[in-house]
């Protein structure tokens, strides 16, 4: 295996956590160590201008193939995947992606002997006979959505190929993540993001769960940050791989709407839940992240009120130059 993380490749880099992972790694790393990929979506001018991005599909292997070896790749962040919403509307899609997609990475990672593989689960992984509150480490995994069944799969596979190939790979279950930099597509904590641009644009939101509804999130530099203390993490002090639960706040909409309204008090939501009220309901109200705080440090550094106040600064300067969904 090769030891050191030094040409990484990022899938699904114009995703909503994709394009501000593969700008941080391009800080930490170098610009030209950092290979962006994506499948149809044209990248921003940021993403393309700041590094190489190719056009893969993570379904055909040669595609990604032709990418590991004119770089030499030795690290791939994983971030390509059909997420919970869109997963229920095309369930198949949902699996042969996010399946097929990761056994392609993890075949190429044997291959080419990586030296890590990072791939994201979620809390999508919980469903029936699970304790919503405070969910622990180790718990019943019974998904309700094709998308928890693939992040439940990919887990299991994940740790089948450190265990049985001795590769080494990584993964977390993230909450909803809220950013303001690149919309999310197709999950079911996509409120969560669009109630601010709403809020900054219009003044108003239709929210498609219901006020009581509670989920764990988490603010994006959290996440980019965690991921990358993951993927740095010394594997001699890893118990867990791919499955860390990964925590910062926990609220439900009726919260979030409350904390908006501090900043913009005309700010009026209604509630019309659709079917992913159901996908939000099977998931947990918090989860016990105490492993990855053990194991490799992990500490949120953002809160509700905090984030909200850095999403709308954000957000209000956007709008100011006719840029909010640029
Ligand atoms: C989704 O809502 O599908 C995702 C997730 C929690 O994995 N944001």
């Amino acid at each position: 295996m090769k030891k050191e993380m030094k040409k990484i490749l990022v899938t699904g880099a114009v995703g909503q956590i994709g394009s501000e992972l593969t700008m941080e790694l391009r800080k930490r790393y170098g610009a030209e160590n950092v290979i962006a990929t994506g499948r149809k979506t044209e990248p921003s001018k940021e993403l393309k201008e700041s590094g190489p991005f190719h056009f893969i599909n993570v379904n055909k292997i040669d595609t990604v193939e032709e990418i590991v070896k004119k770089y030499d790749i030795d690290t791939v962040y994983h971030m390509a995947a059909i997420l919970s919403a869109v997963g229920e509307k095309n369930p198949q899609l949902c699996w042969d992606v996010n399946m097929n997609g990761t056994i392609n990475i993890l075949e190429l990672g044997l291959k080419y002997e990586m030296a890590r593989i990072i791939i994201p689960s979620s809390i999508a992984v919980w469903g029936d006979f699970v304790a919503l509150d405070n969910t622990p480490q180790e718990s019943i995994l019974k998904p309700t959505t094709m998308y928890g069944v693939t992040k439940v799969c990919g887990e299991l596979l994940c740790d089948y190929y450190v265990k049985r190939f001795g590769l080494d790979i990584r993964g977390l279950r993230y909450p909803g993540i809220i950013s303001y930099e690149t919309l999310p597509g197709g999950g079911t904590t996509d409120y969560a993001v669009a109630i601010y641009y709403e809020a900054v644009d219009k003044g108003s939101y239709t929210c498609f769960v219901r006020e009581d509804t509670r989920l764990p999130m988490m603010y994006m530099p959290d996440a980019i940050n965690g991921t990358i203390m993951l993927a740095e993490a010394d594997f001699g002090t890893l118990k867990h791989h791919s499955d860390f639960n990964h925590a910062a706040m926990s609220f439900t909409a009726g919260e979030l709407a409350a904390e908006i309204k501090k900043h913009i008090p005309d700010f009026k939501v209604t509630y019309e839940p659709d079917f992913r009220q159901a996908i939000a309901d099977s998931w947990p109200n918090s989860i016990d992240d105490s492993a990855a705080r053990e194991e490799w440090g992990w500490k949120p550094a953002w809160d509700l009120a905090s984030m909200t106040a850095d999403m709308l600064k954000h957000l209000k300067a956007r709008k100011d130059k006719g840029t909010l969904y640029r």
